[in-house]
């Protein structure tokens, strides 16, 4: 997976346009996601870890806006039975095309460009959502995380990472403050964070863990419990109860 250095808002862009997941984006997103989420290529390893404990054979796992199919090759790589297909999905037709170029030997494994939202869900062992709930419309998300929750086989998991807000204002400024700093260590200049931040208002809209946790309890998980968090980022795992432990 090649990419490109990340230089999309070195320059200032007037007018400034909404973000976009566009043939630009694309071609620079290793680079972008990489320097941009604290802790992602920990989410990746950990996915590869959870896909090895929890994939059944006979199931399918689903990678849910899987941009360049990273999550989807940690699941492959650590997946214990060839008899696990995966399915990933993305709506940006960009990173769809440059995923589908993955080496994923024999494995069934489908590259759908289509919205989230009208994929179905059957039989999953694995369900993840790295960095992508957050794009949905707020209104949207009870319904995805029901259908999931529809399509998990008992004993499955949703892997649910997400950039986050704290319900205290000045708790939420302090951890913004050291995530730019965190940017800012990764050669992003301050043009680059305030034109990024500014184009991503309303575009990415970031929920708080206790909205996140009441949704997925509403949706049927009978156990949410945060993984993983670094700054403002965090990654949740939901079991669906396996029907057999009660
Ligand atoms: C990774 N998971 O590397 N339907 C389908 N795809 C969507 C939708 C939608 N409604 N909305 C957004 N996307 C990846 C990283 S990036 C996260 C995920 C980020 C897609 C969008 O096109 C983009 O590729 C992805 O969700 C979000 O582990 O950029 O912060």
């Amino acid at each position: 997976m090649s990419s490109g250095e990340d230089r999309l808002f070195a320059a200032p862009r007037d007018p400034l346009l909404k973000f976009t997941f566009d043939e630009h984006v694309a071609g620079v997103f290793r680079d972008m996601i990489e320097r941009s989420v604290p802790g992602y290529a920990t989410t990746l390893s950990m996915i590869g870890v959870l896909a090895a404990r929890y994939g059944r054979p006979g199931s399918i796992c689903y990678d849910l806006g899987c941009s360049l199919g990273a999550a989807t090759l940690a699941m492959h790589r650590h997946l214990k039975s060839g008899d696990i297909s995966i399915v990933a999905v993305d709506n940006s037709l960009a990173m769809i095309e440059r995923a589908a170029k993955l080496d994923t030997g024999k494995r069934d494994v489908r590259w759908l460009c289509r919205d989230i939202r009208d994929v179905p869900i059957e039989r999953a062992s694995v369900v993840v959502l790295n960095f992508t709930l957050q794009f949905l419309n707020p209104a949207d998300r009870g319904r995805l995380l029901k259908k999931i929750f529809s399509g998990l086989l008992p004993g499955g998991i949703l892997v649910l990472s997400e950039k986050i807000k704290f319900a205290d204002e000045q708790e939420n400024a302090r951890q913004i403050d050291w995530y730019h700093a965190f940017k800012a260590a990764n050669g992003y200049s301050e043009m680059e964070i305030a034109q990024k931040r500014n184009a991503l208002e309303d575009v990415l809209i970031p929920e708080t863990p206790e909205t996140h946790h009441r949704r997925l309890a509403e949706a049927g998980f009978a156990s949410s419990h945060v993984w993983f968090q670094c700054f403002n980022f965090i990654s949740i795992i939901a079991e669906k109860a396996d029907a057999e432990l009660g």
